[in-house]
């Protein structure tokens, strides 16, 4: 895909003094410039995300956005939500989404994104495919050059029956990228991470580039007792990078 990129003004205090937080608020203040009263809006997860659900908060409480309905992505940012009096609703009551934002693990030139490496993919994968726009906010260090091939992990969301079973499937899928595999475990004694959906997570990593990731996907997918994975491939409409230079805004 043909990129655009465009930057606007750097942000408005002197670089050194901006933490990698003030810089995913920038991009997630930025992101809810898109945001227009009336919308259905998926709202993110992550520390990237929480931020443009506060200030989309913000904006209602002020009287600047109105008949706002948020689709939250997972229970944590279900509860930020509802803390904060956003009206809430779900895909069944509308199943077309006019704007997500949401923030990623990985960014590559494509715009295709790794996410889920805090947890949450399922639910987000369910309410980003069904949206008009999804902008992703995200700090500079999120950009890669090929998405799966960073060696940091690649989350797969599984069912926890036979887990052990799905994780050597996995890995066998990609040994030609060097594929080894780890159950993701909770803080607490070492017990498996539960997932919002009662799932388990299974962290990839990769000695190698695993190449096209469509068919990385479909092979993924077709494994039984796989749930979801954390590629988003195509999904992005635009993706907003907040740096010590300034914002640059990518748009497919
Ligand atoms: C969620 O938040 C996940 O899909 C992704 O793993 C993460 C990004 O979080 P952060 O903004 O905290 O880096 O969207």
């Amino acid at each position: 895909p043909t990129l655009m990129v465009s930057s606007t003004a750097p942000p408005p205090r002197p670089s050194a003094t901006l933490t990698q937080d003030d810089l995913k608020k920038i991009a997630a203040y930025k992101a809810v410039e898109h945001v227009k009263s009336g919308m259905v809006l998926g709202l993110g997860t992550g520390s990237t995300a929480k931020h443009a659900v506060d200030r989309i908060a913000q904006l209602l409480q002020q009287g600047k956005l109105k008949d706002i309905v948020g689709i939250p992505t997972s229970t944590i940012t279900h509860e930020q939500a509802v803390r904060l009096g956003i009206p809430l609703s779900d895909l069944d009551s509308h199943p077309v989404v006019d704007l997500a934002i949401d923030g990623a693990d990985e960014v590559d030139p494509g715009l295709n994104l790794v996410k889920g490496r805090g947890g949450s993919l399922l639910r987000e994968k369910m309410v980003e495919s069904a949206c008009k726009k999804f902008i992703v906010i995200v700090d500079e260090s999120k950009l890669v050059k090929h998405v799966g091939g960073s060696r940091l992990a690649m989350p797969v969301e599984v069912i926890p029956f036979c887990w052990n079973h799905s994780l050597k499937r996995l890995v066998a899928l990609f040994a030609y990228a060097g594929c080894v595999g780890e159950l993701r475990k909770s803080g607490d004694g070492g017990k498996a991470y539960v997932t919002d959906n009662g799932n388990y997570i299974i962290d990839l990593y990769f000695e190698r580039d695993i190449g096209d990731l469509n068919k990385a996907s479909d092979a993924i997918l077709r494994l039984p007792g796989i749930v979801e994975h954390g590629m988003f491939i195509g999904l992005a409409t635009s993706v907003i990078v907040a740096g010590v230079d300034g914002i640059t805004v990518k748009t497919k």
